[in-house]
């Protein structure tokens, strides 16, 4: 009692009750300093998400800048003739632009370079041993070519003997090997040619054929929009999201033949990978056999292959980049599978 009472008692007291003090004033501003990261976290995240992207929660399908579902399933065979020796010609016409705008996702307006108009170009389909012939017209201003992919001459490797605005070219070659194989301007910066847009499928067929399937072509791409060398958007061609919103369909127990290409610029991967099933994989198309039974793969810039499977069971399936970065801006799209 003479303690509390004393001088002493009460200097300890009133420590005790600064200490308590300081400390509720801590913890308060601790949360306080929680509460004020957690907002700003999700303030970075919608800075980063609107305008860039389609919002996958508003957008109802309406037409863009181009059409994923007339470019999935459309072979381009070109103007069909026989030589007197038996060989089939195939005779192309590529015209390449790089003035235009496209809407790429609602609202986003992007200068696109384009082969007939378009990106991916149209998807070019000839058979192994054809002779092909594909007249390349640059209505660009800039310089462009088209290098194919497959074997050929080096003067018709369309590298060397850069198209110049206004200008003509005519590749020349016969077709081969057998695969899924692409083509893309090759003028340099390259990187910028190549991720503006100017790309496409070239397809060869082998002589024999392939087992009759579904078959489709992805192009998996992208876009820099505000040309820092990183992607803001990824998609299976071109437009992000588009087949969340329009799925594919396709039949039960019925073969599926994707011809997927990777032409991402920036990012040194991509990859693909299958719901609620596993397919063959045949690197490049080239060979009868499957390298691999799985439900991803992992490509490198140009890389691509033939994916196979059918499904048992129907209903909703995703497919999706597994680099989860790439499906949250837009490359993710959906199979239903129907029974029928
Ligand atoms: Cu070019």
């Amino acid at each position: 009692m003479t303690f509390l009472n004393s001088l002493g008692g009460k200097i300890l007291f009133g420590l005790i009750g600064l200490f308590v003090l300081s400390f509720i004033i801590v913890s308060f501003s601790t949360n306080q300093d929680a509460a004020e990261t957690q907002t700003l976290i999700t303030n970075v995240k919608t800075i980063q998400t609107t305008g860039d992207i389609i919002d996958p929660t508003n957008y109802s399908g309406e037409p863009l800048g181009f059409d994923p579902d007339s470019y999935l399933r459309n072979f381009n065979y070109g103007r069909v003739s026989q030589l007197s020796d038996g060989t089939t010609l195939r005779e192309f016409t590529l015209i390449a632009e790089d003035e235009g705008t496209m809407e790429i996702s609602p609202g986003l307006f992007f200068n696109v370079w384009t082969y007939n108009g378009t990106s991916p170009g149209p998807t070019i389909r000839v058979t192994e041993g054809d002779l092909v012939k594909v007249k390349f017209i640059n209505n660009g201003e800039k310089s462009h070519t088209v290098h194919f992919h497959g074997t050929h001459e080096a003067e018709m490797d369309g590298v060397f003997e850069s198209v110049g605005s206004g200008g003509e070219f005519t590749y020349e070659f016969v077709a081969g090997p057998a695969g899924v194989h692409l083509y893309h301007c090759h003028v340099a910066p390259v990187e910028e040619h190549i991720s503006r847009g100017l790309y496409g499928a070239f397809i060869v067929d082998p002589k024999e054929g392939r087992e009759p399937a579904d078959e489709m072509v992805m192009i998996l791409n992208g876009f820099d929009t505000d040309f820092d060398a990183e992607n803001n958007l990824y998609a299976v061609n071109t437009i992000p999201f588009y087949h969340m919103y329009k799925p594919i369909e396709i039949s039960l127990n019925k073969l599926v033949r994707l011809y997927v290409i990777n032409i991402l610029e920036f990012d040194s991967i991509n990859n693909f990978h299958l719901h609620g099933n596993l397919f063959n994989y045949y690197p490049a198309g080239t060979q009868s056999e499957p390298s691999s039974f799985t439900d991803m793969v992992t490509l490198s810039q140009g890389d691509r292959g033939i994916i196979e499977f059918e499904y048992e069971y129907p209903g909703k399936y995703l497919f999706h980049a597994h680099k989860v970065e790439f499906s949250e801006k837009g490359w993710v799209g959906t199979f239903l599978v129907k029974d029928e």
